[in-house]
Order: structure tokens, then C-alpha cells, then sequence
């Protein structure tokens, strides 16, 4: 009999490659969705796995719907993606990102305790859990502090899930998830930004990009290695968490030195703090300020973690390297506003 697997979040970046990975692997895959006014199958439509996902009306603010579609479907597997994820959107806005976060998370995890505990359970947990780091890399035992409702709200979830796999027996499994981009990326998100903004400006689309700290620094890896992990966890011998990261660290200056490269727009780089910005040597034009509108209340200055656990127990190992993600994101970004 296949699989099934009951994805939340289905149609953000995760869950698209998610998806992808399911289905190649003969899975029967639920999309779990939120109505809006607009489509919302875009990253799903460019893996082409749209028509092969069976869509449900969900959201992670409504328990009687959770139950239901869980009781419906009887998934071997629930993927719990859906999130608030956008750090800076928390701190407008961190009841509505608790309520999603947490209490979404302790949503399906109650109903897989009352439908069915033989429910295998994967949580989307965060490096930004970490937040002012006590230690460098940071692994699954490191101290959390984190600094921002969106870091608290998935500490709540992290918790709660390791409490109803020790309390109820669950197969219940959080994934430490440090940054992964990739071509879906939402373009809120620094990489996708930086790569996004760039091309326009090499194309006369866009006149200049305002950018926010350059100095932080994150471990970034591709989401598509990453949504592997999510599978090893739920597919070995016990239930565990899991830090998944590459071991390496970049400042998001070093992010846009690198996309300027590829893109082989030569800069000048002038000034400091808020007064830093970066010319276009071939015509003089500043094409990136600063802008005090991207700092955020509370910033994670550097997160880098140990991948050891991962790769001793789920033999899992990231496979695009930092320079090849920037390219890939730099080259997507080209063909999609290109002339011709
Ligand atoms: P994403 O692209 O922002 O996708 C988030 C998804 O959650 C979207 O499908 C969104 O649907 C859905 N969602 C939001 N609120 C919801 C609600 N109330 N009910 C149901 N669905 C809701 O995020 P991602 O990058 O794929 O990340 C996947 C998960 O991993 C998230 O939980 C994120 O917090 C976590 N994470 C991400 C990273 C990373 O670097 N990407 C690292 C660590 C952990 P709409 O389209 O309707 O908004
Ligand atoms: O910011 C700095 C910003 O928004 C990265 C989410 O997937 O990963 C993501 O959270 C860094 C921060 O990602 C801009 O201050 C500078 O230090 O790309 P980001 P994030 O906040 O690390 C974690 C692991 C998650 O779990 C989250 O869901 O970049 N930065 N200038 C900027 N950031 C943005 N967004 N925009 C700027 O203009």
C-alpha cells in the first residue's frame, strides 16, 4: 500500500520541494491550504507536481478542521510546514505568529494523540531558535535564546513536540533547520532579494536595491538537500532532533559580492554603517544603500551549526555548496526577467 503524507504549508518553498520528493518516491501526497483571493500553486506549477497533489481546505487556526482533515485522510506521515516564517512580520504582528506557530503545532499533535499515535509527526523547528548563540557551531544541545516572537513562537513548538513524543509515545521528530534557500524562495527573504533585486538592476528594470544589516552572517544551504533530511528523520529506526546545516557561514555582504560577481556588474564600495553603499563602476550609478527600514527590534547577529548528529545517524550530507546556491538563484532569477 503507498504512503501517505499530509504535508502543511504545501505551497511554500519547503513544501514544494517536499512534494517533489514524496511523490518520486510513490508517496500519496495531501496538500494542506489556505483559501486565498489569488493562485497560490506557483512553486508547485514550476516542479510541474500541481495536478499529482491532492489539495484540503486547512488552517492551522481551526482545531476542528485539523482533526478532520487528519481523521479523512489517515496520513502515515504529517509534515508540519505551515508557518508564519517571516522573522520581521513577527514583530508586528507575534499573536497571530504564536497562534500559528505554537498553538498550530500543538493543534495537529493533540489530534494525532486522539485520532491515531502511530501518526509519524515531523516539526519545522529553527536555527533562530538559537538566537544570541551560546556557543559556536551550534548543535542539538546548545542553549536556546531566541530574539524574536517568530524564535519564541518555535521554541513553544519545538518543546511541545519533544514533550508528546516522550509523554504519548508519538513518532514525533523536530528538524533544527538552519537558512536554505533556493530559487522559491519567497522574495522577502535576504538571498532571494539580493538575487531578485540584482538582475533587475542589471537589466534597467530596478535603479537601485536598500538593504538592511550586511553583517549578519547565516549557514546557508539549498532547501532541496534540506527537505531530505525531513524524510531521514521520519524514515529511521527512532524518533529524534535533528540539527541540519552546512557548517559554514557567509555575511549577507559576501552573499551580494558573489551574486555582483555572477552577474559581472564591477562595484565600487563607499562608506560605513548606514552611509555604506555600492556603485556601478561602468556608469557611476549607486545601484545598493542602506536602509534603517531593514534592521530589525532584535537581530541574530551569527548562526552556524554542527551537522555531525545528522550525518553519523541519517548518513545525511548537504550536496550544493554556497557558491552554487548563489549561482542557481542568480541564473533563475536572469531567466525570469531576461529580454528574450
Ligand atoms: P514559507 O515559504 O514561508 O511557507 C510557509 C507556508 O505556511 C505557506 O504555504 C503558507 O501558506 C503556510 N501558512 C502560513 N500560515 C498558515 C496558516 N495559518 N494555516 C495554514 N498554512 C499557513 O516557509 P518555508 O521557507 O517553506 O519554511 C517551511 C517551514 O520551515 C516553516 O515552518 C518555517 O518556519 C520553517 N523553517 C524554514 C527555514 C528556511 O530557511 N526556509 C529554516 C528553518 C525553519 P500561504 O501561502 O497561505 O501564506
Ligand atoms: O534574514 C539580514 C537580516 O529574512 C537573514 C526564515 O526562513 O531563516 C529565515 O529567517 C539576515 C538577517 O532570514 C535584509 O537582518 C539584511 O540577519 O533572509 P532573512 P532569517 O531572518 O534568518 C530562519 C532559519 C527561519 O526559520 C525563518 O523562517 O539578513 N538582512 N538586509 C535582511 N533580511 C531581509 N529579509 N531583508 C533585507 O533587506
Amino acid at each position: 500500500m503507498k504512503k501517505k503524507a499530509l504535508i502543511t504549508g504545501i505551497n511554500g518553498q519547503d513544501g514544494a520541494y517536499l512534494s517533489k520528493l514524496l511523490l518520486d518516491k510513490n508517496y500519496e501526497v495531501y496538500g494542506a491550504i489556505r483559501r486565498g483571493a489569488s493562485e497560490k500553486t506557483d512553486r508547485l506549477d514550476t516542479l510541474g507536481i500541481t495536478s499529482k497533489i491532492n489539495f484540503v481546505d486547512s488552517d492551522l487556526l481551526e482545531i476542528s478542521n485539523i482533526h478532520q482533515i487528519i481523521e479523512d485522510i489517515a496520513p502515515t506521515e504529517i509534515y508540519n510546514l505551515a508557518a508564519q516564517s517571516f522573522v520581521p512580520t513577527s514583530f508586528a504582528l507575534p499573536l497571530l505568529t504564536s497562534d500559528i506557530n505554537a498553538m498550530g503545532c500543538l493543534r495537529i499533535l493533540d489530534s494525532i494523540k486522539r485520532i491515531n499515535k502511530e501518526i509519524k509527526f515531523y516539526q519545522a523547528s529553527t536555527s533562530e531558535m538559537f538566537g544570541k548563540v551560546a556557543e559556536i557551531p551550534q548543535t542539538e544541545n546548545t542553549r536556546l535564546h531566541p530574539r524574536s516572537p517568530y524564535g519564541v513562537s518555535k521554541v513553544y513548538s519545538h518543546y511541545m513536540t519533544m514533550n508528546y513524543r516522550e509523554t504519548y509515545d508519538i513518532f514525533a521528530c523536530s528538524g533544527i533547520l538552519f537558512n536554505h534557500e533556493s530559487p522559491l524562495r519567497g522574495k522577502e527573504f535576504v538571498t532571494r532579494k539580493i538575487t531578485s533585486s540584482l538582475n533587475k538592476i542589471k537589466y534597467g528594470l530596478l535603479d537601485h536595491m536598500e538593504i538592511g544589516n550586511m553583517n549578519a552572517e547565516r549557514d546557508w544551504g539549498f532547501a532541496g538537500d534540506y527537505v531530505k533530511a525531513m524524510w531521514l528523520m521520519l524514515n529511521t529506526d527512532h524518533a529524534d532532533d535533528y540539527v541540519i546545516a552546512t557548517g559554514e557561514k557567509h555575511s549577507i555582504r559576501e552573499f551580494i559580492k558573489l551574486s555582483l560577481h555572477f552577474l559581472n556588474i564591477e562595484t565600487e564600495w563607499e562608506g560605513e554603517g548606514l552611509d555604506e553603499r555600492v556603485i556601478n563602476k561602468s556608469d557611476g550609478n549607486v545601484i545598493i544603500k542602506v536602509s534603517p527600514k531593514y534592521f530589525r527590534p532584535a537581530e541574530v547577529d551569527e548562526l552556524i551549526g554542527s551537522p555531525e548528529k545528522a550525518k553519523n545517524k541519517l548518513k545525511w550530507e548537504p550536496e550544493v555548496k554556497f557558491e552554487e546556491l548563489v549561482k542557481m538563484m542568480i541564473e533563475h532569477d536572469s531567466k525570469l526577467i531576461k529580454p528574450n
